[in-house]
């Protein structure tokens, strides 16, 4: 009986929206010399800053398609690359984006070291004021160790925002990405395909789901107390 009704409230209760791309960065054609610190989102809508890092410390670097979508990095061999971790430790990059409409964003991409003096701790945070207030948000990531060219599939990274019902239907939100644990000059840490993906806003509200839920769980404890009432009487 309570397995049925764990089932109903499930159907009752899921939105069944499907997820959507809110903003995706691929670094297609991303360059070496004045290498950009504002990117836009090269599908959906979103701004990309490198804050800190100096241009002699931002490249392009060979990438990967994992993780690529729509649209495909015309050179398909384009990630950024972060250096100089001795000089560059708590430096960011964040993405700004609206969820107006949207809540639980997924964020996925891939990342790695070229060694072990790569910036191995690095922490995702988000705000909802425009960027005062920032709130720190899961593990710091330690990307895969990987010298040269060469990706593998343990350097895809989620973040799952699901649940952070602050970011739902906002309309600034701001995800920051702070490089720290890094030593040396030579070290690198290489990023390509950012995505962000989130879910359909679903107003909460004494919903029907919440009343019929609320009706069946009466039930099944009317029905679980009945057999034994008189005995406790
Ligand atoms: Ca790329
Ligand atoms: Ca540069
Ligand atoms: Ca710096």
């Amino acid at each position: 009986m309570r397995r049925i009704l764990a089932g109903l409230m499930l159907l009752l209760c899921s939105s069944g929206a499907n997820a959507a791309l809110i903003a995706y960065w691929n670094f297609d054609a991303y360059s070496d010399t004045a290498s950009a610190t504002t990117l836009a989102a090269n599908a959906g809508v979103g701004v990309l800053t490198i804050v800190g890092f100096p241009d002699a410390d931002l490249f392009q670097e060979a990438g990967t398609t994992t993780n690529e979508t729509i649209p495909a990095d015309l050179l398909t061999n384009q990630a950024i690359s972060l250096r100089n971790p001795a000089g560059n430790n708590g430096d960011y990059l964040q993405l700004a984006f609206s969820l107006i409409g949207f809540q639980d964003p997924v964020l996925t991409y891939v990342t790695k070291k070229s060694d072990l003096n790569g910036y191995d701790i690095n922490q995702w945070s988000y705000s909802t004021d425009g960027g005062t207030i920032f709130t720190s948000f899961g593990a710091a990531v330690d990307p895969v160790t990987l010298a040269g060219t060469t990706w593998t599939s343990g350097a895809l990274v989620t973040r799952d925002f699901t649940g952070v019902s602050a970011l739902s239907n906002q309309a600034s939100v701001i995800l920051r990405y702070t490089f720290n644990g890094g030593s040396g000059a030579a070290a690198r840490n290489i990023i390509d395909n950012i995505q962000i993906n989130a879910t359909t806003f679903v107003v909460p509200e004494p919903s029907t789901c919440a009343l019929l839920s609320l009706g069946l769980f009466g039930l099944a404890m009317s029905r679980r107390r009945s057999p034994d009432s008189s005995a406790r009487s």
